[in-house]
């Protein structure tokens, strides 16, 4: 009966953060494989936080436990930043419930070298794959071809919202205001591409802050009526930009949003953050809940 109780709790014991990696090595695998600090563990798992930041727990009368918010390693919303050469991923879906469908942001595909027991026969290059908890998949990600300062977002559609690299507004404010797409330093130099595989709609993509210079337009100039400073850019079917910006004069958050307006409701608006984030990053205060305000008479 002990034996049991505790098989019954191993949902709330792997949740509560009874999950780890131990990892064995031998020769072969550390003359083929990256190794040390080119060597990381991702353990992801997913989690309901309250208020208080206490974990919550709902197994959805005994079918699963889903979590609005992603960890890995423990972290929500982590960032790692990275040499350019190629890394070894130890991925391991911690989550209770959860199927994941890793792929990059940017499109390119993976190499995947090993398996829960060991390295594969021969390895496999892949976009996404599906990885149910408890798997564990080694992949190998070659960093050499990205340049500094660059990013790529991709606008997709998701479940009847529009999103820019799978993120939505909604996932912005669950976060308290924290969740950013990117962030640039102060003054920093950035290129960065937007995307839009797919036909049926065009995007005005309107950014806050700052004015942007377009490079180039899926590889060709951009139109010589766009040559000046912009700060909408249309982002055709089937079409990529890619865009020079300076972020600043001023550090804070800003947001990222379809200018078509029904898009930008449901759900295609994101932020970025220029600088690091301090205490007042996090905004508790809901602006449809929160108290009415008041003139201040006294200045009257
Ligand atoms: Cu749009």
């Amino acid at each position: 009966m002990k034996v049991f109780q505790w098989l019954a709790r191993t949902a709330l014991n792997v949740y509560s953060g009874l999950a780890a990696q131990y990892h064995l090595h031998d020769p072969l695998e550390r003359a083929l494989l990256p190794q040390g600090e080119f060597d990381v563990s991702l353990t992801i798992n997913d989690a309901m936080f309250a208020v208080n930041g206490a974990l919550g727990f709902d197994d959805n009368d005994r079918s699963g436990l889903w979590g609005d918010v992603i960890l890995v390693n423990g972290r929500p919303w982590p960032v790692m930043k990275v040499k350019k050469r190629i890394y070894r991923f130890r991925v391991m879906n911690s989550c209770i419930s959860r199927s994941l469908r890793p792929s990059l942001s940017t499109g390119d595909p993976v190499t995947i070298v090993a398996t829960d027991g060991g390295l594969m026969p021969v390895s496999q290059s892949v976009a996404s794959w599906r990885h149910s908890p408890a798997e564990r998949y080694e992949i190998l990600i070659d960093f050499r071809k990205y340049t500094p300062g660059q990013r790529s977002f991709r606008i997709n559609r998701k479940n009847g919202l529009w999103t820019v690299n799978g993120g939505t507004w909604e996932q912005v404010v669950a976060s308290e205001f924290r969740d950013v797409l990117a962030n640039p330093n102060l003054n920093a130099v950035e290129i960065w591409e937007f995307a839009h595989n797919a036909g049926g709609w065009f995007h005005p993509m309107h950014f806050h802050l700052i004015d942007f210079k377009i490079l180039s337009r899926s590889g060709r100039a951009p139109f010589s009526y766009e040559k000046g400073p912009k700060d909408v850019v249309y982002v055709g079917e089937n079409e990529s930009v890619k865009l020079l910006m300076q972020f600043g004069p001023h550090r804070g958050r800003y947001m990222i949003h379809c200018h078509n307006t029904v898009h930008e409701d449901h759900d295609m608006m994101v932020q970025f953050r220029v600088g690091p984030e301090d205490a007042s990053d996090r905004i508790t205060n809901n602006p449809i809940t929160a108290a009415r305000a008041e003139w201040d008479t006294s200045r009257a």
